[in-house]
C-alpha cells in the first residue's frame, strides 16, 4: 500500500472535519424532532446499519437525513414560502420574470438534453426547457422499439463488446471543437462492464462500443477539451493487472487504470496505473490536464478501509507528458495495451515534471468539474461539507500539489456535483441537505478556507440530488439560463406506482441573480423519470444537424441497398439462402418466399421510402426477428428457419392505412 503524506494542511482539514461533525449532529437533532411527527413507514426499523464512515454518520442516518429534509421541503412549500421552495409544479405565468418553460404544441425546444440512462443502459434525449422526452438511444441494452441489437450490425457490435445484455451508463460527454460542442458525437461510459460507447449524432445511433481492456468498471468518462483528441475513461474498481486469477488474495497488488481512447478508431491508445483509485474525470480547456477525483487512496477493499483517512486525492494527469512517455517506450504492455506507471512511487513521477500529480483533498471527494473559463477544477467533498478549488494553471508551476488548492468554501452537507452559468457562479448539489447551493467562485477563492462567505443562496430540491447540470456548462459557452437537478428520490412527489419509485428531475431557472434566499434560483417543474439517469449534458439545438432520413452512401460497401427490382431469394448452398427485400408503404418486395427447414436465412431489407418519418418494421413471429428501418436504411439479419410451417412477416411501425396488410409470408418446407 502506498503511504501518502497527510501532513500538509492537516490543521485546516481537521477543523473542517470537526465542524462537519458538529453540523451533522445538530442537523440530526432537528431531523429527529421532525421525524417524530412525520414518520414514514418504518424508516427506523431498517437493519442495514453500515459501519461508521468516519463522520459519525451511518448509512441509516444518511438516508433518514434525506427523507426528513424532503419532508422539510414539502412543508416549506405548503407554508407558502413561495413556489421556489417546492410544492407543486406551477403554471409558468406565476413565475413573473422567469421565461416560459412550457413549449406550446407544435413548437420546438431551444436545447437538446442528453441524459445517461443509468442501468437502463441507454441514453435519453430531452427537450429543454419543456423536459419532454424526445427519444431514447439504446446503447448498452438490446432494445425492441428501435430493433437495436436485433439486426446483424448492432447485434455483432454488442457481441464484440463483451456480449453483455445491459450496461450502466453514467457520464455522457459531447465532442468539442475549440471548446464548443460540435454536434458530432456523444460518448458515454458503462460502469458495470468497463466500456465506452460512441453515439453518432447524425443518426442518433450508437456506432461503436469499446470493451476497455484491463479494467473492470469505467466510471469517469469525458472527452478531451478543446478538440476531442482523446476520450478518457477512469477505471474505478481496483483489480489485479491483468485480472486473470493472479494476486487475488493480495489487494496491495490491485490497481486502477486511467485510459486514453482514440475517438475515431475507438481503440485504447494507452493506460496509466495509479495509486489509490479513480472516480470521476474532467478535462481542462487547453488539452493538457485531466483531473480525476478518487475516494480510495487508502487502497482499501472494505468500506471501513476506504473511508479511513481524512484525505484522498485528486489526480492530475499531464496528458502530453504521458503521450511522450508512451512514444519513448516507457511502459509495460498488458493485453496489447501500453501501461504507464503513474503510481506515487514511479520514477516517472519524480522530478519536476511528474506524469501524475496527487493533490490531497478532504475525505472521499466525489467529483471534479472544470469551470467554463478553464481556470479551476472544482472538487466536491461528499463526506466533507466543502468543495476544493484547484487552480489549473498552478498544476504546471506550483511544486507543492497541496498549494494548487486555492479555495475551499464550506457549502453544505454532501456536496456531489457542480455546474456553472456564464456569470462566474457555481451551483453545487448537496445530497444530504437535499439542496442546490449557488455560490460565487472568485469570492470563494478570496475568502478563507472553510468559510461560507461565497454562498449566494440555497434552494430545496426533491429529494437528494446527484448530478446537476446547466445548459452547455461543460463547454466554454454556458448559457446561464436553465439548470436541471437529477434527484435520486421522488418519495411523495407523484402518484404512487409501486415500490420502485421514479426519480425526479427538476428544472430550475438560473437566469436571474437576486439578493434573496435562493440567490434568484427558481424551481419551475418536476419530472418523473424512469430509473436511473445519472448525469445530463445540454446543447443548443442549432449545434446539431440530425439526418431526417438515411443517406445510403453512409453504409455503402457494408450493406447492399435492396430496391424493388433486386428483391428476391437465392440459394447459396444446401443450407443457406439469401433473401433480399425492399419495404415501402404498404408492401414488402417479396409477397412470399420459401426456404427449407434448418436453412440459415440471410435477410437484407431496405426501406426505399424517401419521406421522413415513414418507418417500416420487419417482425417474424417465433423467430425473435424485429427490425426497424428508417427511410433509405438497410439492415441485415441472419437466422435459422428451424421449424416447418407458415410464418407471417409483418410491419411493426404504423406506416399507413394499410399497415396491417403490409405482410409477407415465409414458408418453411420440411426437409425430406
Ligand atoms: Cu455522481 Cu456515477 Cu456521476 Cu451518479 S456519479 S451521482
Ligand atoms: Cu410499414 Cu407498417
Amino acid at each position: 500500500m502506498s503511504s501518502h503524506d497527510t501532513s500538509e494542511g492537516e490543521e485546516t482539514d481537521t477543523k473542517t472535519e470537526r465542524s462537519a461533525e458538529t453540523l451533522l449532529s445538530e442537523h440530526e437533532a432537528q431531523l429527529n424532532a421532525l421525524i417524530a411527527d412525520v414518520q414514514g413507514p418504518d424508516a427506523d426499523s431498517v437493519e442495514t446499519q453500515l459501519p461508521n464512515l468516519g463522520l459519525g454518520l451511518g448509512r441509516r442516518d444518511f438516508m433518514k437525513a434525506g427523507a426528513a429534509v424532503g419532508v422539510l421541503g414539502s412543508v416549506a412549500g405548503c407554508a407558502g414560502q413561495g413556489d421556489s421552495q417546492g410544492g407543486t409544479a406551477t403554471p409558468s405565468s406565476s413565475h413573473g420574470d422567469v421565461p416560459d418553460h412550457f413549449v406550446p404544441p407544435g413548437e420546438h425546444d431551444k436545447y437538446y438534453g442528453f441524459w445517461s440512462g443509468g442501468h437502463s443502459g441507454e441514453v435519453r434525449v430531452m427537450g429543454i426547457p419543456s423536459m419532454r422526452e424526445l427519444t431514447r438511444i439504446p446503447v448498452f441494452n438490446r432494445e425492441c422499439a428501435k430493433g437495436y441489437g436485433f439486426d446483424d450490425g448492432t447485434g455483432e457490435m454488442l457481441k464484440d463488446a463483451g456480449d453483455y445484455t445491459w450496461g450502466d451508463s453514467h457520464h455522457p460527454s459531447l465532442s468539442e471543437t475549440d471548446g464548443k460542442y460540435d454536434g458530432e458525437y456523444l460518448f458515454v461510459n458503462d460502469k458495470a462492464n468497463g466500456r465506452v460507447a460512441r453515439v453518432n449524432l447524425k443518426y442518433f445511433e450508437t456506432d461503436a462500443i469499446l470493451d476497455v481492456p484491463n479494467v473492470q468498471s469505467v466510471h469517469g468518462c469525458c472527452i478531451q477539451s478543446p478538440n476531442t483528441e482523446y476520450v478518457f475513461a477512469n477505471g474505478e474498481f481496483r483489480t489485479p493487472l491483468p485480472n486473470d486469477g493472479r494476486d487475488v488474495d493480495d489487494p496491495s497488488k490491485y490497481v486502477s487504470l486511467f485510459s486514453a481512447i482514440d475517438p475515431e478508431s475507438m481503440d485504447v491508445l494507452w493506460q496509466v496505473k495509479v495509486s489509490g483509485n479513480l472516480d470521476i474525470a474532467d478535462s481542462d480547456k487547453d488539452g493538457r490536464w485531466l483531473l480525476s477525483s478518487s475516494y480510495n487512496d487508502e487502497e482499501g477493499v472494505e468500506i471501513e478501509e476506504m473511508t479511513r483517512d481524512d484525505r484522498d486525492s485528486v489526480k492530475a494527469f499531464d496528458v502530453p507528458a504521458i503521450q511522450k512517455a508512451v512514444d519513448a517506450g516507457k511502459y509495460e504492455e498488458v493485453n496489447g495495451v501500453p501501461v504507464v506507471d503513474g503510481t506515487r512511487e514511479s520514477s516517472l513521477n519524480k522530478g519536476d515534471n511528474p506524469l501524475v500529480r496527487y493533490i490531497p483533498t478532504p475525505k472521499s471527494p466525489h467529483c471534479v468539474e472544470v469551470t467554463p473559463d478553464g481556470k479551476y477544477g472544482i472538487v466536491a467533498g461528499k463526506l466533507s461539507p466543502t468543495v476544493s478549488i484547484i487552480d489549473i494553471e498552478k498544476l504546471g508551476t506550483e511544486p507543492d500539489p497541496a498549494k494548487t488548492i486555492v479555495g475551499q468554501p464550506k457549502l453544505g452537507l454532501g456536496p456531489l456535483h457542480t455546474t456553472y452559468d456564464d456569470r462566474g457562479h457555481g451551483y453545487t448539489s448537496l445530497f444530504i441537505d437535499s439542496q442546490v447551493v449557488k455560490w460565487d467562485i472568485e469570492k470563494a477563492v478570496e475568502s478563507p478556507k472553510g468559510s461560507e462567505e461565497a454562498i449566494l443562496g440555497k434552494i430545496d430540491v426533491h429529494y437528494n440530488p446527484g448530478h446537476i447540470q446547466a445548459v452547455q456548462a461543460m463547454s466554454v459557452e454556458p448559457t446561464g439560463d436553465w439548470l436541471v437537478v437529477l434527484n435520486k428520490l421522488s418519495k411523495d412527489r407523484f402518484l404512487p406506482v409501486g415500490p420502485i419509485h421514479p426519480d425526479n428531475d427538476q428544472l430550475i431557472y438560473i437566469g436571474n441573480d437576486k439578493d434573496n434566499e435562493t440567490g434568484g434560483m427558481e424551481l419551475v417543474s418536476d419530472h418523473p423519470v424512469y430509473p436511473e439517469p445519472h448525469d445530463a449534458i445540454m446543447v443548443h439545438k442549432d449545434k446539431l444537424d440530425p439526418a431526417k432520413i438515411w443517406d445510403a452512401k453512409d453504409y455503402e460497401g457494408e450493406r447492399e441497398y435492396i430496391s424493388e427490382k433486386n428483391s428476391g431469394i437465392e440459394r447459396l448452398d444446401d443450407s443457406t439462402v439469401e433473401v433480399n427485400m425492399s419495404s415501402k408503404r404498404s408492401e414488402f418486395g417479396l409477397r412470399e418466399f420459401t426456404v427449407k427447414e434448418g436453412d440459415e436465412v440471410q435477410m437484407t431489407v431496405t426501406n426505399i421510402e424517401k419521406s421522413p418519418d415513414i418507418i417500416h418494421g420487419v417482425a417474424i413471429p417465433e423467430h425473435d426477428i424485429n427490425l426497424a428501418l428508417a427511410p433509405q436504411d438497410t439492415r441485415e439479419v441472419t437466422f435459422t428457419a428451424d421449424d416447418p410451417g407458415v410464418y407471417w412477416i409483418y410491419c411493426t411501425y404504423f406506416c399507413s392505412a394499410l399497415h396491417l396488410e403490409m405482410r409477407s409470408r415465409m414458408i418453411v418446407e420440411p426437409r425430406d
